[in-house]
């Protein structure tokens, strides 16, 4: 589609930016925080990049004060983070740690103080080790009431503060790592499990909607969706195939349940074939029919190009985490599909392909198929950024590639995508789960590395003065 005439941003876009409790707020045992499985997780030999973990992270427990002043010196209207769970209830149920609230009341105080949105997110990866002990967290159907007890705690306590809330970040890229790759707790190869676990989280999902309908009656409420839109490697029919094999299994299985409230027959019954369907409940079917989002939330950073793969193709790829580029390995489902680089398109040092229009793709898709307004909870590049002796980053890498992406954005708004707002990832440098510190996504990059804390400094890169402008243009920047 080519327009004669762009019409702007809406007037309340929320322009912003995102973190998670692991990855920036460190004080992983402090003022009565149970531990998360990734506490523990990442203390096992060779799980992540030099050993990397968040014990420290970025501070930001003892530093948000700081980073919203940053947050606000930027201009940010809406600043996504994610609640820790054990911090809240260190067992996972039964005693509220009252001191928990208290850290969220402050930082939404603190952000609301400075005229910018909370979006607050209820799960981004990080569960009580106690309810993986106690039940194989999201193995059981236990889990549903505890995430809901949970999450109407943060309902009572915030919903007269947040109006914004996300569910579950990114369900399929953590189940998958979780039970696929074994990159992710608890580390299992199983895709029965998988695809066990991944129910009980739909259902947790929707458990969690219906609650919120009442405690926050005028909330946005929606799941973060790890969308990577697939390509066919050509238009072979055996390629074209594979890519339809891998919307149906990779997107339309986690969407169609989220904004439809039903698997898409395919997959099902494929699934069913192979005894790897997940088994059903009475009363599971029109639990999933009331979990309907107001706004589907994206993650996105890339698409996934696909082709042919045989019954005795390509399982298991090694995924690229050092930063050496061309690292990465095909993966894929054999009978079903396999990765395969875009010749078409430049990759990051991480082998991410870099597609801003492919972003204008997805978004296209998901409303046509679903009608839903949505909301870019994640976009950015990582990558080694350089701290030069006079306390500047020239980081206009990110700057190519963020205005890239929101030039597709807005793009993607006159073709009649109903997009409410924007969240890069990150805000200031985080911890990369599986690739340390060193692979940069913030606007504000912060001095440590791997094994060192350093002083953990907070300095500003190229791309902070760049994304303030785009802000205070309303995205007029982007078109100059
Ligand atoms: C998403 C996660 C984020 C963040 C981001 C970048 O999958 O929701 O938490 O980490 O990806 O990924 P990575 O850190 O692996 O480069």
């Amino acid at each position: 589609m080519l327009h004669q005439q762009i019409k702007p941003f809406r007037p309340d876009f929320l322009w912003g930016s995102a973190s998670a409790a692991y990855q920036i707020e460190g004080a992983w045992n402090e003022d009565g925080k149970g531990p998360s499985v990734w506490d523990l997780f990442t203390k096992i030999e060779g799980k992540t990049f030099k050993g990397s973990n968040g014990d420290v992270a970025m501070d930001h427990y003892h530093r948000y004060k700081e980073d919203v002043a940053l947050m606000a010196e930027m201009g940010l209207k809406a600043y996504r983070f994610s609640v820790s769970w054990p911090r809240i209830y260190p067992s996972g149920s039964g005693e509220v740690n009252e001191a928990g609230l208290q850290f969220y009341d402050n930082l939404i105080n603190e952000l609301l103080a400075h005229g910018i949105e909370p979006v607050l997110t209820l799960y981004h990866w990080d569960v009580p080790q106690a309810l993986m002990d106690d039940y194989g967290a999201w193995e059981s159907r236990r889990i549903i009431e505890d995430f809901d007890h949970y999450c109407t705690t943060l309902f009572e306590r915030f919903g007269d503060r947040v109006k914004y809330w996300v569910s579950l970040n990114e369900q399929n890229y953590n189940t998958n790592h979780g039970f696929i790759t074994a990159m992710h707790p608890p580390g299992v190869k199983d895709r029965k499990r998988f695809y066990q676990a991944n129910h009980h989280a739909f259902l947790a999902n929707a458990k969690v909607i219906d609650s919120f309908r009442k405690y926050v009656p005028n909330g946005k409420f929606g799941p973060s969706f790890a969308y990577s839109p697939a390509y066919p490697a050509s238009s072979r029919p055996e390629d074209m195939l594979a890519f339809e094999n891998a919307e149906e299994f990779t997107n339309n299985w986690w969407l169609d349940v989220y904004c439809r409230g039903e698997y898409p027959q395919i997959p099902l019954q494929y699934l069913k074939e192979q005894g790897l369907a997940p088994e059903f409940e009475e009363g599971d079917l029109e639990l999933l029919l009331k979990g309907k989002p107001d706004f589907v939330g994206v993650n996105y950073y890339q698409t996934i190009t696909y082709d042919f793969n045989p019954l005795d193709g390509v399982a298991e790829g090694r995924m690229n985490t050092t930063g050496q580029k061309g690292s990465n390995q095909s993966t894929g489902v054999p009978g079903l599909y396999k990765t395969t680089p875009n010749p078409n398109l430049e990759t990051s040092n991480w082998d991410w392909a870099i597609d801003p229009i492919g972003l204008r793709i997805g978004l296209r898709r998901i409303t046509s198929r679903y009608g839903l307004p949505v909301f870019i909870t994640e976009n950015g590049l990582g990558e080694f950024d350089k701290l030069q002796p006079d306390d500047t980053i020239h980081d206009d890498y990110r700057i190519a590639y963020l205005k890239s992406h929101l030039e597709q954005c807005l793009q993607a708004v006159n073709d009649g995508v109903d997009l409410i707002g924007y969240c890069s990832w990150s805000f200031t440098d985080v911890l990369s789960w599986l690739n340390g510190y060193q692979k940069r996504y913030g606007f504000v990059y912060i001095d440590r590395d791997e094994t060192d804390a350093k002083t953990l400094r907070r300095i500003k890169k190229d791309s902070f003065y760049w994304y303030q402008e785009v802000i205070r243009t309303n995205g007029g920047k982007l078109t100059e």
